[in-house]
């Protein structure tokens, strides 16, 4: 018999209606490689989804949407990237799904990579499922790979089923829950065969844990439970179904994308333990009645088709031309098996592409009378300074920089006014490569990036006393100023003064402003070419002629003091130290003080970093400018896991340089 389909159709009512059930959305989310591309390609394969033309597989940086029904049922599934770097899209995704499938590897080593994204789950009370990929090739027990990935997790695991070995290789498994065995069939639905005698033990040591772990949500099934009594299957599915909706509980399941063994018992899961779209609501805050309102969470510029505005329409239904939040909707589409497909009208818990809405945002939720909640970018660890070959192309390349950040919110693109660079920020040297690539491609610009500068600045160790007299005799009306000015070091911090001690009128009144002006002016550019911080300038005396001297004279005359006076002040370069915090695992620690401390850091300590166990916090005062290839080591050096945010401090000093 294969695996069975139809056998538990009481599914929960919540979503479904004499019209249909409504339409529920998943995101495949987890370690880059683990296989998500390829449960999406299956998971719409085996939903009988038209087939994809290219299988866009390898190092996918972009969200994928898919769209398909499974008995009955209609789905939008979403692929997400995987990367660290790409974290952000994969965050915004998850704020509109009714559940996450964490795809990953019985790999026990690196099971910790799965802790952020368990964190984020639990933090924003999405609920989830766990699918162990590549069960062809496990080797080792499935039981230490739970216990690995439990350690990651605040949420109760449950196994849902045990796989069934010949020698090593997995040839099938037992389903926990119903107590079935059946064998894989490559590509094929797996067949029921009778339960191996030797597995019995294994599988009632399974259910006992699944039972328990329910029991603890479900007071009748704790009764059964401590009653030794069989429950019916409906009497786990039921509290199961409630305790995954509410994250008490996340289920594990097997199988191997690539050889299609597991996916209709993935499906079968999805069916009846995925929340309806309006148990989410309810999760979410979201009104069931009112005006039609949608949540943007991708922004997207797809060549002919406009701007794409990817949403969840929490409340529908809407038709093309009609309008959302006082917009007006030019176009909807639905992706069934990957394709973009125009559609006249969407209904509630559709995930849909809004065309041509122009002023929309990520995040943004038209037609919400309800503020909802939607994740905030995390700030960017890596930046690059862009430079273009030619300057006519800078109108072009602004267009293209303004759409790059509107698709892309983990990105950010600020003017630098003192080095007059662009610089385009974000998640890693991967993020930032990719961006400018899609930057080069979109605008047809060369674009060519280095390092972003250091806003370095400069100050002076001693004070002088520096004396300029301007004399100039131009024909009849010349130009007269003398000045004698003192200038001194000021504590750091302390900026920029100006004051004035001309005893007996020997600067009149009227010209000191333009003295303090220019001298304030001449600080734009020290000696050493950076911006002179923390220095007290004072007139202390002068000359002026009654015809030849003006503002102008003054300000020249003070310029060109100012000019000698501070090359003679010993001046320093000072250079700005950041303070800086790592998280990290806690056993990459001292790999992240040891890289601290080569980047001229100064430790200041770590401590456990709250909320979450297992992890610290590294502070130090470093050097902006050791900070710029930081991201790229940190990662290599800790799994990939750490990440760090830092503050400006203060200006150090920077001898020998
Ligand atoms: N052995 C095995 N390999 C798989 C399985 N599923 C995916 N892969 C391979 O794992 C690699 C990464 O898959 P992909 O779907 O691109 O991973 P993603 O980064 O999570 O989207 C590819 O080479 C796949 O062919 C599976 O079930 N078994
Ligand atoms: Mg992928």
């Amino acid at each position: 018999m294969a695996e069975s389909m139809g056998s538990n159709s009481a599914a929960s009512s919540a979503g479904r209606e004499p019209g249909g059930a409504k339409p529920r959305a998943i995101a495949l989310v987890g370690p880059q490689g683990s296989g998500k591309s390829t449960l999406f390609d299956a998971l719409l394969a085996t939903a009988g989804a038209p087939p994809r033309r290219a299988p866009a597989r390898g190092m996918s940086t972009e969200i994928r949407l898919g769209h398909c029904t499974w008995m009955g049922d209609p789905w939008a599934i979403l692929d997400c990237p995987g990367s660290v770097e790409s974290a952000h899209d994969a965050a915004c995704a998850l704020a509109v799904v009714d559940l996450a499938v964490v795809v990953c590897e019985a790999a026990p080593a690196r099971a910790a990579t799965l802790g952020p994204l368990f964190r984020l789950l639990e933090d924003q009370g999405i609920p989830a499922l766990v699918w162990i990929n590549k069960i062809d090739g496990l080797s080792g027990s499935i039981r230490d790979s739970l216990a690995a990935l439990q350690a990651q997790s605040r949420r109760k695991l449950v196994l849902r089923q045990v796989p069934i070995r010949e020698g090593e290789a997995v040839v099938g498994y037992v389903d926990v829950a119903s107590e079935r065995a059946y064998r894989y069939r490559r590509g094929e639905a797996s067949e029921q065969i009778a339960l191996p005698e030797p597995m019995r033990e294994r599988e009632a040591e399974a259910r006992g844990e699944l039972l328990e772990a329910l029991a603890d949500h479900d007071d009748a099934l704790m009764e059964k439970v401590l009653e030794d009594l069989v429950p019916e299957p409906a009497e786990i599915y039921r509290p199961l179904h409630q305790a995954e909706a509410s994250g008490a509980v996340v289920s594990v399941l097997l199988g191997a994308a690539e050889q299609g063994n597991g996916l209709r018992r993935l499906w079968k899961a999805l069916r009846h333990d995925v929340p309806w779209p309006a148990e989410t609501a309810m999760r979410l805050g979201i009104e069931a009645e009112g005006e039609p309102m949608a949540q943007v969470f991708r922004t997207l510029h797809a060549g002919h088709a406009g701007r794409l505005s990817f949403a969840r329409l929490w409340r529908g239904p809407v038709r093309e031309g009609g309008s959302l939040g006082g917009l007006r909707i030019g176009g909807l589409h639905r992706f069934p098996g990957g394709e973009a497909q125009k559609v006249p009208e969407a209904e509630t818990g559709e995930v849909v592409a809004l065309g041509r809405m122009e002023g929309l945002a990520t995040g943004d939720c038209p037609g919400a009378a309800e503020a909802l909640a939607f994740p905030a970018p995390p700030p960017p660890v890596h930046a690059l300074a862009i430079s273009i070959e030619d300057r006519k192309d800078e109108v072009r390349l602004s267009g293209a920089l303004q759409r790059l950040a509107e698709e892309d919110p983990a990105l950010t693109v600020t003017m630098d006014p003192e080095s007059s660079q662009t610089v385009v920020a974000g998640q890693g040297e991967i993020h930032l490569r990719a961006a400018l690539e899609r930057l080069a491609a979109a605008s047809g610009v060369k674009v060519k990036s280095v390092r972003p500068q250091v806003a370095y600045r400069e100050t002076i160790r001693q004070a002088v006393t520096q004396h300029s007299r301007l004399k100039r005799q131009t024909g009849g009306h010349g130009q007269f100023a003398d000045v004698k000015l003192e200038i001194e070091p000021r504590p750091r911090g302390a900026g920029f003064t100006f004051a004035e001690r001309v005893v007996g009128g020997a600067v009149p009144k009227r010209f000191i402003p333009a003295v303090g002006e220019a001298a304030e002016l001449a600080t734009k550019k020290g000696p050493l070419g950076h911006p002179v911080v923390d220095i007290a300038v004072t007139l202390l005396d002068g000359s002026f002629h009654s015809v030849d001297s003006s503002d102008m004279a003054f300000g020249t005359a003070t310029r060109m003091a100012m000019q000698d006076g501070l090359a003679k002040a010993d001046p320093v370069l000072l250079e700005p130290v950041d303070q800086v915090t790592i998280s990290v695992p806690a056993e990459y620690t001292p790999n992240a003080q040891r890289l601290l401390s080569a980047r001229r850091g100064q430790i200041l300590g770590y401590e456990a970093k709250p909320g979450w166990e297992g992890w610290d916090e590294v502070q130090a005062l470093v050097p902006a400018a050791e900070l710029q290839d930081l991201i790229i080591e940190l990662r290599s050096q800790s799994l990939g896991l750490g990440s760090y945010v830092r503050r400006f401090d203060h200006l150090a000093e920077a001898r020998g340089r």
